[in-house]
């Protein structure tokens, strides 16, 4: 399946979604008016584009087909296009310029941080990358197994300590062990923390001078991790995160699972911080690069 065709099979629920009638307004479309431009707006807010957002789309829209003239629904949806492609931060991947580079990941519980290493190991060790997990969610028994299996799967190394152990200290014993065997690439799996809980995110900064103070100047992203099921929550969380420990990317994960794909425009455009992700389901080979156009015009499709 092609890239395209991926993203618009992830979005399957959205599009087939009755709430979602963008594309219901557009067929219907005879004339700009204010009924359309507001039934426009409903279903924009509808499939979680947020009010805002919404709004302002619209209100761009009203002006730029005025301006412009335009008279039929194919001309609107690219303009429609155009004006949500322009609020959406540009994804320029990840950065991982020194060896070893760093990626640290975060995200409340449950949002697929674990999966998504193993999906993103693939990815690496696929372009000839030697990979190193770092299980520092020592909070549950099993995460380390789970990341032992996707480690397994994709070639990469596994460092692990007991359940209960300082995760800071398994990512000090990672880092060592990514220098001394010539490691390309860090990636650290952290225990789900819900983003209102101090202490949790205290560990988090921690472990962020830890990677700071063993690896000066080296490249490192850290990434949240939010699951498109929650809708707008995931903006919160993305506030409180970034006030811990300033996020460089979103993994946005479940698109397949929504019917309310356009949060991943909300996302996109609301937060300072690029989506650089998406995931569209549980095997190694569903996660895509974030392209904010390809996103748009399947949206639309
Ligand atoms: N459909 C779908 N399921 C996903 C996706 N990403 C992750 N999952 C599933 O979500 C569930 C939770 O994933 P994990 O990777 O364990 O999540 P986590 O954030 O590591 O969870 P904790 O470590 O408990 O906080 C698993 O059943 C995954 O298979 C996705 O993009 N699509
Ligand atoms: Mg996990």
């Amino acid at each position: 399946m092609g890239f395209f065709d991926k993203i618009k099979e992830g979005l399957r629920k959205t599009k087939e979604s009755a709430q979602n009638n963008v594309n219901a307004v557009l067929a219907t479309f005879r004339k700009v008016d204010e009924e359309m431009l507001s039934e426009l707006e409903d279903s924009l807010i509808l499939a979680d584009l947020g009010a805002e957002l919404a709004m302002t789309t619209v209100d761009e829209l009203r002006e730029r087909s005025r301006l412009k003239n335009l008279q039929d629904a194919d001309a609107i949806r690219a303009e429609l296009c155009d004006i949500l492609c322009e609020k959406m931060q540009p994804n320029n991947g990840l950065v991982l310029e020194t060896r070893p580079s760093v990626i640290l990941v975060v995200g409340v519980n449950g949002v697929g941080k674990t999966t998504s290493i193993g999906k993103l190991g693939q990815k690496l060790t696929g372009e000839g990358k030697k990979v190193l997990f770092a299980a520092a969610d020592t909070f549950r028994a099993a995460a380390a197994d789970q990341l032992a299996i996707w480690a397994d799967r994709c070639g990469a190394d596994l460092v692990r300590h007991a359940e209960g152990a300082d995760p800071s200290a398994v990512i000090f014993d990672a880092i060592s062990a990514a220098k001394a065997r010539g490691c390309d690439v860090v990636i650290c799996d952290t225990a789900g923390r819900l983003h209102n809980k101090k202490n949790l995110m205290n560990e988090l900064a921690k472990m962020n001078r830890v990677i700071d103070r063993e690896l000066p100047g080296a490249s490192k992203e850290t990434l949240l991790v939010i699951d498109a099921t929650t809708g707008q929550n995931g903006i919160a969380q993305a506030d409180s995160f970034n006030e811990a420990c300033t996020l460089s990317g979103i993994i946005l994960t479940k698109l397949d699972g929504t019917a309310k794909g356009g949060i991943v425009i909300n996302i996109s455009s609301r937060l300072g911080v690029p989506v650089k992700y998406i995931g569209v389901g549980e095997t190694a080979d569903d996660l895509l690069e974030f392209e904010p156009e390809e996103f748009v015009r399947a949206f639309f499709e």
